[in-house]
């Protein structure tokens, strides 16, 4: 009888470890086992707000622009937080949270991964992430005048995470990409509006915050400085420490795009792969792209020599390009526009890596 039970048990606890589309990442050490699993065999391939809109349609049932060129979706879907911490309905980029939260389930029941990044209001006035003019980061830290404000923030943040759940009420598992591209000037915890100190006291506290305090255990973080530092020393000038990081990231547009900056991205991320092989962590180009794409071989003579140099294949898990705004800027090409052809070329190689293939490789483990 006590084997039966344990015969029982065992059966439980394997079906528990599966999905309903037949994959194994329902809990974040999964996703990051998949991760750490496909290191060398695929990269995966990300856009940012697919599901959304693109180039001239909004919110089509399975509509996503690099579905119209390549025939399948990205492997990783990125989201943007912005906006929610004000209680407002949609993102900055007009994308109901709604509307995030049903795409975000659609992408992981696919079997797909999802990444979300989060471009805050400040907690101080509500100015916007780009607005400089007034020292954020030292007031919403730990002591600061307005840190009981930004944990309301966190709090409203971390209620819509926790809200995306299978019908069954499983929490889906997702990368966090908090306080991003924070070696540039742009943003109110960029180099100039902040010390090194207090953005790691800052990161800390989010990742803390949101682990312990609101319980989310579906959650793996990503560190991801922009292209501003040549040694290992530079990169990690931000660095909160390695039990609040599972990614080690690096963002990179302007290496990608300016003529005899590749070796510069390549050399750079190498010293990203380096570290997180030297951690035990995952590793990847987390946001890059040439807006609106003016040299149409870009996908293949510049994204593509990156991501096939081999130090580069052989270990970084993923990449993500940026979102498909045909009002502002458009980071993938639509079907009809002249580097289609060289993006489809690029997601057509065997270890570039789209939807089908990351769920066949999960089939197969
Ligand atoms: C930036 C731009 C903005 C957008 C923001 C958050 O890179 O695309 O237009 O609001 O990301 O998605």
């Amino acid at each position: 009888m006590n084997r039966l039970f344990s015969m029982i048990f065992v059966l439980l606890m394997l079906s528990s470890c599966k999905t309903n589309n037949g994959t194994n990442d329902n809990t974040k050490d999964e996703l990051r086992s998949t991760l750490m699993a496909l290191k060398g065999k695929g990269i995966l391939f990300g856009h940012q707000d697919t599901y959304a809109y693109g180039y001239y349609w909004n919110d089509v049932e399975g509509m996503s622009d690099v579905k119209r060129v390549t025939g399948d979706y990205p492997a990783v879907f990125g989201w943007e937080l912005g906006g929610i911490e004000k209680g407002v309905k949609a993102n900055l980029d007009t994308v109901t949270f709604d509307n995030i939260r049903k795409y975000a389930l659609k992408a992981y029941q696919q079997g797909g991964i999802n990444t979300f990044s989060w471009h805050p209001f400040s907690p101080i006035n509500r100015a916007d992430s780009w607005d400089t003019s007034t020292r954020v980061v030292e007031h919403i830290i730990l002591g600061g005048k307005y840190h009981e404000a930004f944990k309301k923030d966190l709090d409203v943040l971390a209620d819509f995470l926790n809200s995306i759940t299978t019908d069954d009420g499983a929490k889906v598992p997702f990368i966090f990409r908090p306080w991003h591209e924070m070696d540039g000037t742009w943003f109110w915890w960029g180099i100039n509006s902040c010390t090194p100190h207090d953005f790691i006291e800052l990161f800390r506290f989010t990742v803390s915050y949101l682990r312990d305090a609101k319980g989310m255990d579906q959650m793996l973080v990503a560190y991801s400085p922009d292209r501003n530092f040549d040694s290992l020393e530079g990169y990690l000038k931000w660095y909160p420490g390695d039990e609040y990081v599972d990614v080690i990231g690096m963002d990179n547009y302007y290496d990608l795009y300016t003529d005899g900056l590749l070796d510069d991205a390549i050399a750079k991320l190498h010293i990203v792969i380096d570290y997180a092989n030297q951690t035990g962590k995952l590793s990847a180009l987390t946001e890059t792209g040439y807006e609106n794409i003016p040299d149409p071989t870009w996908y293949i003579n510049k994204l593509g020599t990156v991501l096939n140099d081999s130090v580069v294949a052989a270990n970084i898990s993923y990449t993500l390009v940026w979102r498909n705004d045909p009002l502002k800027h458009f980071f993938f090409p639509y079907p009809e526009h002249p580097s289609a052809k060289y993006a489809r070329q690029l997601l057509e190689q065997k270890n570039i890596w789209l939807l089908n293939d990351l769920v066949e490789f999960k089939k197969d483990r």
